[in-house]
């Protein structure tokens, strides 16, 4: 759709839609499609990918990417995110996106993530619940994907049974409970299982009362679930080589990436806390979750490479945030030793070491 073909509709509540899109990206057409299932009107721009806009970079920063929707100014970027915008915030009009039964979202979420990740043509602690619920927990050491289920069940105030996993010989119940990925953590709930940490974590919040990890406002779920994909999909994989790297080029260029993306969560955690002590603001929410279950992993990488991960000096905002999230209570619980991390990553290089031996 050309430029010149923007549709300018105000919307019957008054509110302002516009989307930055480019053809024929089918991340755009999807926001398109739900849009329109909504029946809503937009104002569509076409962003010239090689010469992008500053409306563009400047909505979207981080990714620099199309599409964008902003609503009456505020941007909201990655299209999962705007589409679950769009469902939450326009809830009064049109079909519903999501199902209202909690299952049903979070299988539909597991799917859609799929077809992201997968299809995309581009690129033992036994505890008793109170309400009769019965969780179980499928898990690892040294998984940190494990850890911010385990902390999001701990802040909730949940019981759940651990069932630890061995990912040299996976179980049965492993692998009929996640046949797609075969990946922990898996939670069963009352018999039915969920898979992929981050869908857990809404479930846990969307399926239990107790402190809500997301906040109830559409847009700033939608910032707080940008800032989770991005410690996902930038953080660790730029933290991960920084550690178990093959050559020396992947482990410094992991630290330089690494330390490129902790400065931009220092702005993050700036702008989503407004000056409160959590990126959720007064409380935990899921974006503290998800670094924070990284806090221990940055004090071993600190004790393998000497380098700091949250320096007070370079990152004083993210520096005291983790001093803060390491002393409440279900982190102590949680969070595992550091000591048992480093030696688990020095037997890791011990084994790539013999491997480049025999090759
Ligand atoms: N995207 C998944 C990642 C989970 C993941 O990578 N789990 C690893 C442990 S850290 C695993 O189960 N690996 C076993 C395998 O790959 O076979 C999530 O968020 O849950």
């Amino acid at each position: 759709m050309p430029k010149t073909n923007a549709i300018e509709c105000r919307m019957a509540g008054g509110d302002e839609l516009n989307l930055l899109g480019t053809w024929p990206s089918s991340f755009v057409t999807r926001v398109q499609i739900a849009v329109g299932l909504k029946g809503l009107s937009f104002e569509y721009a076409e962003e010239d990918l090689n010469n992008k806009s500053e409306l563009l970079l400047s909505s979207n920063p981080v990714h620099k990417k199309v599409p964008v929707l902003i609503h009456d100014g505020k941007p909201i970027s990655e299209s999962q995110i705007i589409l679950q915008y769009i469902d939450e915030a326009f809830n009064f009009n049109g079909a519903f996106l999501l199902s209202a039964d909690l299952y049903e979202r979070a299988v539909a979420r597991f799917w859609a993530a799929y077809i992201d990740d997968k299809a995309c043509i581009w690129k033992s602690i036994t505890h008793d619940m109170a309400g009769g619920d019965e969780l179980k927990l499928l898990g690892a050491f040294p998984s940190a994907y494990v850890t911010r289920v385990e902390l999001a069940l701990g802040f909730k105030g949940l019981s759940y049974e651990y069932v630890k996993e061995d990912l040299a010989n996976k179980s049965e119940l492993l692998l009929s409970s996640n046949p797609v990925h075969k990946k922990v953590p898996v939670l069963i709930h009352n018999g039915k299982p969920i898979s992929e940490s981050q869908v857990i974590l809404e479930y846990i919040d969307e399926a239990f009362t107790g402190a809500s990890l997301l906040s109830r406002d559409p847009y700033e779920r939608a910032v707080a679930r940008f800032w989770v994909a991005y410690i996902d999909d930038k953080f660790i994989t730029s933290w991960y080589p920084m550690i178990l790297g093959k050559t020396r080029e992947e482990k410094e260029e992991g630290l330089k990436q690494t330390f490129a993306a902790v400065n931009t969560l220092e702005r993050a955690l700036k702008d989503s806390s407004k000056g409160k002590p959590f990126f959720g603001g007064d409380t935990v929410g899921l974006v503290d979750i998800t670094l924070g279950s990284l806090i221990a992993w940055m004090k071993a990488t600190e004790v393998l490479t000497g380098a700091k991960i949250f320096d007070p000096a370079k990152t004083p905002l993210l520096a005291a945030w983790t001093e803060r999230f390491a002393e409440l209570d279900t982190t102590k619980k949680v969070l595992p030793d550091v000591a048992g991390y480093v030696e688990y990553v020095n037997k890791r290089r011990q084994t790539q070491a013999a491997t480049a031996a025999v090759m």
